[in-house]
C-alpha cells in the first residue's frame, strides 16, 4: 500500500514537474492538435516538448525524456486519437489475450509468432524468449517464436534494408510456421510502416484457415503509411484497411497512440516501450488465466498496465542520479571514451538491445556505446545460436568484456553494472574489482525487493549508485526491465544529445539505410531549409551520389538503389543541408563539415550565415535570431 501511494505520489510529481516547467508549449501547441504537423503520422511527428533537448543540461534532459516518457498513459483527451487506456485498446487486448489463452490449453501444432524490424524484431524476440522460459519453468510447450528482418544478426548490428521487403517478410514466415495448424501472427510496426511486417500481415489474411493476424503499432490506421512497397501490389495502408475489414474476428488492430518520441521518430523509445508493456499485458494475463483454469479478464489487463505505470513513476523518481548517469556517459562520448553496460541475468538483453540501437539511431560506433551480458549466447537463447563468429561485434558474454575492453579501459571510460537481487552479487563484486582496477567511472544500476538490501561492498567500488526497490510480484522481472529500458534509453540518448548529434530534436546526420528513413531525411532537410521537398530530395541525392548534377540515370532510379548507394556514404544529410542553407557546392559543403565535425555546431553556424546572406544590411533581428 505504502508503495502503491509512494509511487502515485512520484507519477503526480513527475506529470507536475513537467507541467510546470512546459506548460507553454504544451498548452499552446498540443501534438494532438489537427495542425500541428499534419503530414507527419504521430510516431514522425517531433515532439514539442523536446524542442530545445539540443541544449538542455543532464538534468533537464532527464526531466524532458520523463514528460515525453508520461505521454504514453496519458487518458482519452477526446482527440482523434485512442490511448493505451482506451476502451477500445483494452477490448482488442482482451481479445487477443484469450486467443492467446486457447493457444495454450492446446498447444498442439499452434504457434505465437511475434515479428518485427530493428527495435521491434528486438523486442519480438525479448518478449517471446521470456515467454517460452516462463512456459519451460511449468513443464508446458513452448509456443512463441520470433522473426526480425535481417535474421539474428539485426538483433545486435543494424540491418535497416531487409524492413523495405515484404515478400522477404513473407518467406521467413512459411518457412517458420511448416506443418503448423493454428498461428496467431504478432506483426510489430510502430509506425503502422514496414514493408517486411506488411507482407506478412498480407499473407496472413490470404490464409485465414491457418493464421489470424494481430498488428501492434502507435499510429491511427488512418496514418499508415500509403507508399508503395517495392514488388507488391499493396501499400501499408491497404494491407490495414484489410484487416479493418476482418476486424474482432480474423484479425486485430492494437494501435494506441503514445505521442511523438522525444527524438523524431526514434520509435526505439517509447514505441519499444509501449510495445513491451501492451504484448506483456496481453500474454501474462494469458498465462495467469490458463494455468489457474479461469478467463482473463478485463481487470487483471488493466492491473498489468497500471504495474508498468507505476514502473514509469518510480524510476523517473530517480532522476538526479539518471542524470548522473547521462551527464558522466557524455562526458565519456565526447573525450572518445566508451560505455559499457555489464549486466546480468534478464538484464542482459535490455543492455544489448539499448547500446546496439546506437549505431543506426546516431551513426556511433559499435564501441562507443557496447552491452555485455554475463551468460552470453548460452542464456540468449536465440535461434541462430552463438553469433561470435561472425566479428567482434558480436561478442557479448563477460570474457568478452574481460579480453577486449577490460585491458584498454582507462578513466574516459564509463562502465555501468546492471543487475538485480536474484543474481550472483558475489559475481557482480568480482567484476567491480577488475573494472575498479582499471578506472574509477564505474556506476551501478540495481533492483532489489522490499525487505532485502543492497550489497554495499559493490556501492563502495562505484561513484554512482542507482538502486531501485519494488515490491515482490510474479511480474516483477519484466518490470526491472522496462525500468532498465527507460535508464538505459536516457543514458544513451541524453549522451548522445551532449555530444552534439542532435539539433533540436531531430537526429540529422542519420544513415538512409531504408525507405523510411530515405522519406524522413527529406523532411528534415525541408524543416530545417524552408524550401520545397523536391528541392530537398535533389539536394539529398546529389549528397548520396557525390556528384554537382543529377543525371537522367540517378533521377529515374528507384528508393532502393538510393539507400543502397546511401549506405556506403558518411554524413550525407547534413552535407546536403548545408547545400541547401549556403546554396553551395557539395566541396564546399564538405570542407565546412569538416571545419565543424559537431553536427549541431555545423548546422548552426550555416544557419546563422544563411541568415545574414538573406537580412538587409543592419538587420538585427534576423541575424540575432
Ligand atoms: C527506431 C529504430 C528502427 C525501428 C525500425 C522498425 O528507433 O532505430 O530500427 O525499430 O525501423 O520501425 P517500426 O515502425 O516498423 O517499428
Amino acid at each position: 500500500k505504502h508503495w502503491t501511494n509512494s509511487s502515485s505520489f512520484d507519477l503526480q510529481h513527475s506529470l507536475t514537474m513537467a507541467k510546470r516547467d512546459f506548460s507553454e508549449i504544451s498548452d499552446t501547441c498540443s501534438w494532438e492538435s489537427p495542425d500541428y504537423e499534419p503530414w507527419f503520422p504521430v510516431s514522425e511527428k517531433s515532439n514539442p516538448l523536446t524542442r530545445d533537448i539540443d541544449k538542455a543540461s543532464p538534468n533537464h534532459i532527464v526531466r524532458l525524456l520523463a514528460a515525453c516518457d508520461a505521454q504514453m498513459f496519458q487518458t482519452d483527451t477526446g482527440t482523434i486519437y485512442q490511448r493505451l487506456f482506451s476502451d477500445s485498446v483494452v477490448r482488442t487486448m482482451l481479445e487477443v489475450a484469450r486467443t492467446v489463452e486457447q493457444i495454450l490449453r492446446d498447444p498442439e501444432d499452434s504457434l505465437i509468432v511475434l515479428s518485427g524490424c530493428g527495435t521491434s524484431g528486438r523486442l519480438a524476440f525479448l518478449i517471446a524468449s521470456r515467454f517460452n522460459r516462463s512456459l519451460r519453468d511449468r513443464q508446458q510447450t513452448t509456443v512463441y517464436s520470433y522473426i526480425i528482418a535481417g535474421g539474428d544478426r539485426a538483433l545486435l548490428t543494424s540491418q535497416e534494408a531487409s524492413e523495405d521487403d515484404p515478400k522477404l517478410g513473407i518467406l521467413t514466415l512459411e518457412k517458420l510456421c511448416e506443418g503448423k495448424r493454428h498461428v496467431l501472427f504478432i506483426g510489430i510496426s510502430c509506425g503502422l510502416s514496414a514493408p517486411f511486417v506488411a507482407g506478412q500481415l498480407d499473407f496472413c489474411l490470404k490464409h485465414p484457415d491457418i493464421y489470424t493476424p494481430v498488428l501492434v503499432g502507435f499510429n491511427p490506421v488512418t496514418q499508415a503509411r500509403e507508399e508503395t512497397m517495392p514488388g507488391y501490389s499493396l501499400t501499408f495502408r491497404e494491407v490495414v484497411q484489410r484487416m479493418e475489414e476482418q476486424r474482432g474476428q480474423r484479425a486485430f488492430i492494437i494501435n494506441p497512440a503514445v505521442g511523438p518520441e522525444a527524438i523524431s521518430g526514434s520509435s526505439r523509445m517509447k514505441g519499444g516501450s509501449a510495445t513491451k508493456i501492451l504484448l506483456e499485458s496481453v500474454l501474462a494475463a494469458a498465462h495467469t488465466a490458463a494455468f489457474t483454469n479461469t478467463h482473463v479478464t478485463r481487470r487483471v489487463l488493466l492491473d498489468m498496465m497500471r504495474g508498468y505505470e507505476r514502473v514509469y513513476s518510480v524510476t523517473y523518481s530517480h532522476s538526479d542520479q539518471i542524470a548522473t548517469l547521462l551527464q558522466t556517459a557524455g562526458l565519456s562520448l565526447q573525450c572518445g571514451g566508451r560505455v559499457c553496460y555489464l549486466s546480468w541475468g534478464s538484464l542482459g538483453l535490455v543492455g544489448l538491445i539499448d547500446a546496439s540501437e546506437c549505431i543506426p539511431t546516431f551513426g556511433a560506433d559499435y564501441e562507443d556505446i557496447r552491452g555485455f551480458t554475463s551468460g552470453g549466447y548460452q542464456d540468449m537463447d536465440n535461434i541462430e545460436g552463438d553469433l561470435t563468429s561472425l566479428g567482434s561485434q558480436f561478442c557479448v558474454a563477460h570474457e568478452d568484456f574481460v579480453s577486449l575492453v577490460l585491458p584498454t579501459l582507462s578513466d574516459r571510460d564509463t562502465v555501468l553494472l546492471l543487475y538485480t537481487c536474484h543474481d550472483d552479487v558475489g559475481e557482480v563484486e568480482k567484476m567491480a574489482h577488475r573494472v575498479r582496477e582499471k578506472t574509477s567511472n564505474l556506476h551501478s544500476l540495481y533492483h532489489g525487493l522490499e525487505g532485502d538490501s543492497a550489497a554495499d561492498s559493490i556501492a563502495l567500488l562505484c561513484s554512482s549508485v542507482l538502486n531501485i526497490t519494488w515490491p515482490s510480484s510474479s511480474t516483477v522481472h519484466m518490470q526491472w526491465e522496462l525500468s532498465s529500458k527507460l535508464v538505459l534509453n536516457a543514458v544513451s540518448t541524453g549522451s548522445h544529445v551532449l555530444k552534439g548529434k542532435i539539433y533540436r530534436n531531430h537526429m540529422v546526420d542519420l544513415q538512409v539505410t531504408n525507405s523510411k528513413l530515405y522519406h524522413r531525411a527529406i523532411h528534415i532537410l525541408q524543416k530545417l531549409s524552408d524550401v520545397s521537398l523536391t528541392q530537398c530530395e535533389e539536394a539529398l541525392l546529389k549528397a548520396i551520389y557525390n556528384v554537382e548534377q543529377l543525371p537522367e540515370d540517378i533521377t529515374s532510379a528507384g528508393v532502393t538503389t538510393h539507400t543502397l548507394t546511401a549506405s556506403r556514404r558518411k554524413r550525407v544529410v547534413p552535407l546536403a543541408l548545408v547545400c541547401l542553407l549556403i546554396g553551395c557546392s557539395l566541396s564546399e559543403a564538405e570542407s565546412r563539415l569538416e571545419s565543424h565535425p559537431v553536427v549541431r555546431d555545423a548546422v548552426e553556424a550555416c544557419l546563422t550565415s544563411s541568415q545574414h546572406l538573406t537580412s538587409s544590411p543592419g538587420d538585427q533581428t534576423s541575424t540575432n535570431q
